[in-house]
């Protein structure tokens, strides 16, 4: 957001109740889970009528450099993008040193002393730091998961004041891992554009001074696991996830035809994702797709999502080269930042806010 003086200020998307910290309540060894956080309106995971249970697809980020025409590589991506919204990317390139210092430092971040956490926790004016997100009552079920929200970049919309206190270690594995993921998001953007066949620099524009957010989170064991929810069904706001799963520990599920469908983790993969933004970027050729993260009483589990989104001035809509009369625009246009403040002045709630998007018949008559 540009101030008076023409330069650009940290940005507020938002606010979200303060709540506690859940990894707090379990060091009291409680048996049962407060009111508060119980759900047992879950749905359970599904396999298909022949018992098996399928799994997202795999993209070789080498094999799609080597060879992009049509009918190859380009075309699995392609077909991960419209069937699934998900999918694995493996031969990334993202250093495995920077991984393992990332991993590290995460989970060390995680085991402050919660006195060193309360000093990063969110303000009541706004959402980034510890805390959950999307908290609009008090009444509201809560998500067995404690946060770490985070605006990355342009470097200056960042939270200098939240920035400048993260322990130094992390500060600096950060701003490498973040770098790493805008180069990847970028590269798979770009293939993305290829394969919509948008124009080539539609998606560059887009996309440069783009702004990144990263949110760390950390599941702690749960007495009732079957009660609980790690994160409330939701598809992302932005246009592509690129999700780190931190361990070994298995949690995240997408829903697909009616289904939930667990993800594995890959050694040396990342779980990438179409967000709503991309959906309507697309004209809704490829969509976002509805995911959850479950917990389990044995071990607790470590993820970090990337959030990639155009520029902040991006007057969000259908792409033009995308749209004629054959194809006629099905999402309504937006400027970027309301779109943000909307989607997070709501409760997370499955694809509700893509659709809010959506142009309807009512919208024709006018
Ligand atoms: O932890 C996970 O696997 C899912 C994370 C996620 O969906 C998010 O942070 O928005």
């Amino acid at each position: 957001m540009e101030s008076s003086s023409g330069v650009e200020e940290p940005v507020n998307f938002g606010r979200s109740i303060i709540v506690p910290s859940v990894q707090e309540l379990v060091k009291e060894s409680i048996l049962k889970i407060p009111p508060r956080y119980a759900r047992p309106e879950q749905e359970p995971v599904t396999a298909s009528e022949d018992g098996s249970v399928s799994s997202v697809p795999i993209v070789d980020l080498e094999r799609l450099e080597v060879d992009d025409s049509v009918g190859s590589e380009l075309h699995r991506l392609h077909a991960a993008c419209k069937d699934w919204g998900f999918f694995q990317v493996v031969n990334h390139k993202v250093s495995n040193t920077l991984l393992e210092n990332f991993r590290m430092e995460v989970e060390n971040f995680f085991k402050l002393p919660f006195e060193e956490k309360q000093q990063l926790w969110q303000q009541p004016d706004n959402h980034e730091g510890f805390g959950q997100l999307f908290v609009i009552s008090e009444e509201q079920k809560l998500d067995w998961c404690d946060m770490f929200f985070i605006t990355t970049l342009p470097t200056d919309l960042r939270r200098k004041e939240l920035f400048d206190k993260l322990p130094p270690n992390l500060r600096c594995t950060l701003e490498a891992y973040c770098t790493e993921m805008r180069k990847l998001a970028m590269r798979i953007l770009d293939y993305m554009a290829k394969a919509l066949k948008m124009e080539a620099h539609e998606m560059k524009d887009l996309f440069s001074d783009g702004v990144q957010t990263v949110r760390m989170n950390y599941y702690p064991t749960c007495p009732q696991p079957d009660k609980a929810i790690g994160l409330t069904p939701h598809s992302d706001a932005d246009a592509l996830t690129i999700l780190f799963q931190l361990n070994e520990t298995e949690g995240l599920q997408i829903r697909k035809e009616e289904r939930w469908i667990p993800v594995r983790v890959l050694p040396n993969a990342f779980v990438v994702n179409v967000g709503d933004m991309m959906e309507i970027f697309s004209n809704g050729i490829y969509r976002s797709i509805e995911h959850r993260a479950i917990v389990n009483s044995a071990k607790e589990r470590l993820s970090v999502a990337t959030f990639h989104s155009p520029k902040l001035s991006t007057l969000l809509g259908p792409a033009p080269s995308i749209i004629d009369s054959d194809n006629p625009a099905v999402f309504r246009q937006m400027p970027l930042e309301k779109y943000f403040k909307e989607f997070f002045s709501r409760k997370l709630n499955g694809k509700s806010y893509v659709d809010f998007m959506r142009i309807t018949d009512d919208d024709k008559v006018l």
